[in-house]
């Protein structure tokens, strides 16, 4: 996302993938696969290098979410698409950025700090807080705020079964999650594009909802690090920009926690950030999106389709918002 853009059509352009960014992720893939001395090893042990993000992960768990009645329309977003059009601006703010610097970033050893009202606060290594849990294939809409879309096939381990280990305390009305800060393997972090870390947050039964999934791979691979590695949010009835990437510090609060895009244009970018066709960013509509990789017209574009209340997930996560007016809690 952008918080410059003074007219919708700049959002337009800002859609489209260089073709040569797609060539060099394909080229790097090819050389990783290339690359037989891998095989073996736990994919996780591999998670600093290129080649780790193309390693299979083991025992994925099929859900009802595999399987889950997406549209007829909505097709697996390709591979490359999903890892080469990003936004992650701790390694630039062009779509292409992160797929080129992200390499910087090292996902292994990888440690997340939990605290706050929470029974078991630590630092925990990354292995040890997936570590005993299932890891599930969901396949998930995505869309980002500036009306760009995705159909992603996550593998993670659900958000509330991490809670319930931790075991939050009746005083935790929120958890608050922090990217890394580190200016040598976050190179974007030079520049005040946001303040540092990148914050997100959610309400305690937002967090709780069955939905909610922490990402530690997608297409049954481990999570290159331009999405996020070694472990990001996935929260699919809200904007892309609340799937706050590379996590190293978990807090449960009682206090509403700040989020880096409320705090750097509060009008435009709220906490709850559901997705919802009705209530449109300052700037431009939310009514349509445009979906990445989708299929194409006579013209060889993608027309844009109807965006979604809650992005399609209105059944899972409607009741969460009863009473609410959703115009002013955006
Ligand atoms: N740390 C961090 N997390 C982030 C961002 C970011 O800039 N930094 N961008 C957000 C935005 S705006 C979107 S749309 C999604 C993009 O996720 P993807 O690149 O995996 O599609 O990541 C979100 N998480
Ligand atoms: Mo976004």
């Amino acid at each position: 996302m952008l918080i410059r853009h003074s007219r919708a059509s700049d959002v337009l352009s800002s859609e489209i993938t260089p073709h040569s960014v797609l060539l060099n992720r394909r080229e790097v893939l090819r050389a990783a696969a290339a690359t037989g001395a891998i095989a073996g090893l736990s994919p996780f042990m591999l998670s600093n290098t290129a080649v780790a993000a193309s390693q299979k992960l083991p025992n994925v768990i099929k859900t009802k979410w595999t399987e889950h009645a997406l549209g007829k329309d909505d097709k697996l977003t390709p591979y490359d698409d999903v890892t080469s059009y990003n936004n992650f601006y701790e390694f630039g703010t062009g779509k292409g950025d992160p797929a080129r610097n992200a390499h910087t970033l090292k996902p292994k050893p990888w440690t997340v700090v939990v605290d706050g009202h929470v029974e078991k606060p630590g630092h925990y290594d990354f292995d040890d807080l997936i570590r005993g849990h299932d890891l599930e294939e969901r396949v998930y809409r995505f869309r980002c705020v500036e009306a760009w879309s995705m159909v992603i096939p996550w593998v993670g381990v659900p958000l509330v079964k991490i809670i319930k280990r931790l075991g939050a305390t009746s005083n935790a009305k929120y958890v608050a999650f922090e990217t890394l800060a580190d200016i040598e393997q976050m190179p974007g972090q030079r520049f005040a594009t946001l303040k540092w870390p990148y914050r997100e947050g959610l309400r305690m039964d937002e967090a709780m909802n069955p939905l909610t999934l922490m990402a530690v791979g997608l297409y049954g691979k481990v999570i290159p690090n331009q999405n996020g590695a070694p472990i990001r949010l996935v929260t699919p009835w809200k904007y892309g920009f609340k799937s706050i990437k590379s996590i190293v510090r978990i807090s449960f609060t009682e206090e509403m926690p700040p989020t880096s895009w409320n705090m750097s244009a509060p009008r435009e970018y709220g906490f709850y950030s559901n997705v919802n066709p009705l209530v449109h960013h300052p700037r431009w509509s939310q009514a349509k999106e445009r979906r990445l990789g989708g299929p194409t017209n006579i013209f060889g574009f993608t027309p844009k389709r109807p965006t979604l209340m809650f992005n399609g997930y209105e059944e899972e996560v409607a009741n969460m918002y009863h009473g609410m007016d959703l115009k002013r809690n955006y």
